[in-house]
């Protein structure tokens, strides 16, 4: 049955990214309304050639026939208005991170554990890092048995938003940013998301504790670098993973490639490996370099990409849309 469809944060990346993978997946869309601040409202954005006009987001303008509303408008905006939604009967897929660690709201990818999509009235998107790694690290989980994961991040700067892409092109011309606090072209920033007093950035901490949650190992040894990289798309994770098991490289890189949500790329003489200028637009994750660490006990190395945008961030709460179609 076709749904009634609400987008949050319409006119943003990941809300335009919302309606274009809507359209690629057939969503069974009945009724579409397209909500974002005082500033965008009244834009007009297409929705299968027809136009739609953004309605300003205020609790009088929120209708009463929505069935599933896609939040894409940050943290503040997600712990205000989405209980208004759901006061109003609609299911809320949330992008930020607002709910993410809430003990009565599911974290959901859906290749790695769709049986969390409950009736709860709020689902929650993990961060985009986290999802990247998720499919192939439930594969390592469920196999071989994760007992520390360190991750090393190199995340595109269309992450932070539209501004933090515009910071890039401008610095390829000389300008300085004004998203990023210094220049992003031909630099690296380990620094994304607020630090906390452990010297911690929040983006870590994010991987780190929704890993747990996803993975369902509260105690998991983890630990992640997050690094801003001049990439426009596609996030980028280097996992160094010890397993408890041991493990035959060529059955594990099999196995890996029949997990759902995974494509394996690791043709090292061909140099076919993931990288993010191939990765955007796509709606897998991509995984390569995979080889063994022999410094530890059952080692191994893989380098993961995905589309930070798509599967990071809108195909996933779309995947989460279609489990609902079917609950
Ligand atoms: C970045 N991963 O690349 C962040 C963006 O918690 O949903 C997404 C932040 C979040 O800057």
């Amino acid at each position: 049955m076709k749904k009634n469809i609400a987008i949050v944060g319409a006119t943003g990346l990941v809300g335009r990214t919302f309606l274009k993978v809507l359209e690629e997946r057939n969503f069974p869309v009945n009724k579409l309304y397209l909500y974002a601040s005082k500033r965008s409202a009244g834009k007009e954005l297409e929705f299968l050639s027809k136009k739609y006009q953004v309605i300003e987001l205020t609790e009088e303008n929120i209708k009463d026939d929505i069935d599933i509303a896609l939040f894409s408008a940050g943290a503040s905006i997600s712990e205000v208005y989405a209980p208004l939604f759901n006061k109003k009967g609609a299911i809320v897929i949330d992008n930020s991170s607002n709910f993410r660690m809430r003990e009565d709201i599911p974290l959901v990818v859906p290749e790695v554990n769709p049986e969390k999509i409950s009736d709860s009235m709020i689902i929650a998107n993990p961060n985009c890092s986290t999802i990247t790694v998720m499919p192939a690290l439930k594969y390592l989980d469920d196999k071989y048995k994760i007992k520390r994961v360190v991750y090393s991040t190199y995340q595109s700067v269309s992450g932070a938003g539209n501004e933090a892409l515009n910071d890039l092109e401008r610095n390829l011309v000389g300008e300085k940013s004004t998203k990023f606090s210094t220049q992003i072209a031909f630099n690296l920033i380990p620094h994304i998301d607020k630090f906390d007093i452990t010297g911690y950035t929040k983006e870590e901490l994010k991987m780190i504790n929704e890993t747990r949650k996803i993975l369902g190992k509260e105690n998991l040894k983890v630990t992640a670098t997050c690094v801003r990289v001049p990439v426009r798309y596609a996030h980028s994770v280097s996992c160094n993973v010890e397993l408890e098991n041991e493990f035959d490289l060529d059955e594990l890189i099999k196995g890996l490639s029949e997990k759902e949500g995974v494509v394996v790329l690791n043709e090292n003489k061909d140099n076919m490996y993931p990288m993010p200028l191939f990765i955007e637009g796509k709606d897998e994750t991509y995984v390569g370099r995979i080889r063994k660490d022999e410094s530890v006990e059952n080692g191994l190395n893989l380098w993961i990409v995905a589309d930070n945008i798509r599967k990071g961030a809108a195909t996933n709460a779309i995947q989460i849309a279609e489990k609902l179609l079917n609950y």
